[in-house]
């Protein structure tokens, strides 16, 4: 039977949602989790997990509260944790502090959680409601459902395009296309990636450092910068070996590092002279990779369509016009009959600036 949930209800776990959205940057490979205790009409504690290895939005919420949180009702974005891991379980403070009601918006698929939680609850007699807004609660989490349920990171092509959907010049220079809004914009959707991906192709291009630039009161955990490089041709250059974020170059098996550097390596095969894209994934999320933002050039952007590994494409479409000699946004999507035309459904539009960032899905075929 479903649950009869309130307007309370659903106004509370609005609240823990929004709290729980406060550790987009930060709580990696975590899932973000926001907690609400109320106590009759009163909101009685607060909490949301900030970073992995530090405390649970239970364990946080918990501690405001105190002793009101006996016979209160808790709202939770994620199922209360079952197991010791960098933290202890939340379902056992929950149930040692006498807590009454607990609503929670879905279930972890961690495998050492995965329903243990409710069942703890409910043997303690506590009363547990599953599945309030579960969607959005789904959408917070997209990538680190990805990583669990499909054994890759969710996936995100970033483009920036000309009104007439040109990527960059003849010559390939590209800079400025886009507005500062939308150059602003991007630093938010990279520091919420788990890793930041892009081609041998670009660091010689266009030498992109691929770190956060955000204001200095938004803290963000630096993600991993990749660069997809057969054999190892940009290794020694690049700004995208400096700073503070790691870096971390797949290449083809059998090629050799040069004497004297040293860099974070892994091997991908190769398959006709081209990265096997599903290994790459699978081997990000082998390294706890929830979300993946692709940053690279129109052959690297189009294989990851062609293969249905982009989840999402952002495009950012600025104002001008670059002209027919001008290069396109994809190199490899070959398609002469319509029943061979990609088809995208629109989740989002918004205006930045004067850009237009759209937010594509690709549709089931
Ligand atoms: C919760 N509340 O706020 C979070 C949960 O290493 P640990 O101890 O932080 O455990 C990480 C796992 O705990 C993570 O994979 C997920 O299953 C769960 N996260 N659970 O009850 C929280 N962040
Ligand atoms: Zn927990």
């Amino acid at each position: 039977m479903m649950p009869e949930f309130t307007a309370t209800d659903h106004l509370m776990m609005t609240r823990a949602l929004r709290l729980a959205e406060r550790g987009a940057y930060t709580t990696r490979p975590n899932p973000m989790v926001g907690c609400v205790i109320v106590k009759g009409d009163e909101v009685v504690g607060e909490g949301w997990h900030q970073r992995a290895g530090e405390g649970h939005a239970e364990v946080l919420a918990l501690q405001e509260a105190g002793k009101r949180a006996k016979g209160a009702t808790v709202y939770v974005t994620l199922e209360p944790c079952a197991h010791t891991g960098s933290t202890g379980p939340c379902a056992d403070a929950l149930i040692a502090a006498g807590v009454s009601r607990v609503v929670a918006a879905m279930r972890d698929p961690f495998p050492q959680v995965d329903g243990a939680g409710f069942e703890r609850l409910r043997e303690a007699g506590i009363e547990v409601a599953e599945g309030l807004m579960e969607d959005q609660a789904r959408a917070l989490n997209r990538g680190y459902l990805s990583r669990l349920g499909r054994g890759r990171p969710w996936v995100r092509v970033k483009l920036a395009a000309s009104m007439d959907g040109r990527s960059a010049l003849a010559n390939g220079e590209s800079k400025w296309i886009s507005g500062p809004a939308s150059r602003n914009d991007v630093q938010h959707w990279r520091a919420r990636a788990g890793a930041i991906l892009t081609g041998a192709g670009t660091v010689l291009a266009d030498d992109p450092s691929l770190t956060v630039r955000l204001d200095e009161d938004i803290a963000f955990v630096p993600p991993l910068r990749v660069v997809l490089d057969p054999g190892l041709a940009t290794i020694a250059r690049g700004k995208v070996r400096e700073g503070d974020a790691p870096t971390l170059y797949i290449h083809a098996p059998d090629t050799k590092l040069a004497r004297g550097i040293s860099a974070q390596l892994a091997v991908v095969p190769v398959k006709v002279g081209r990265f096997d894209l599903a290994a790459v994934l699978k081997l990000l999320a082998d390294r706890g990779i929830n979300e993946v933002m692709v940053e690279a050039g129109a052959t690297l952007a189009a294989a990851f369509l062609e293969a249905g590994l982009a989840d999402e494409v952002l495009l950012y479409v600025a104002p001008v016009l670059l002209g027919s000699n001008a290069r396109p946004l994809f190199d490899g999507l070959n398609v002469d009959h319509m029943d061979q035309v990609m088809r995208m459904e629109t989740v989002e539009t918004r205006l930045l600036g004067e850009d237009i960032r759209v937010l594509l899905r690709p549709r089931p075929s």
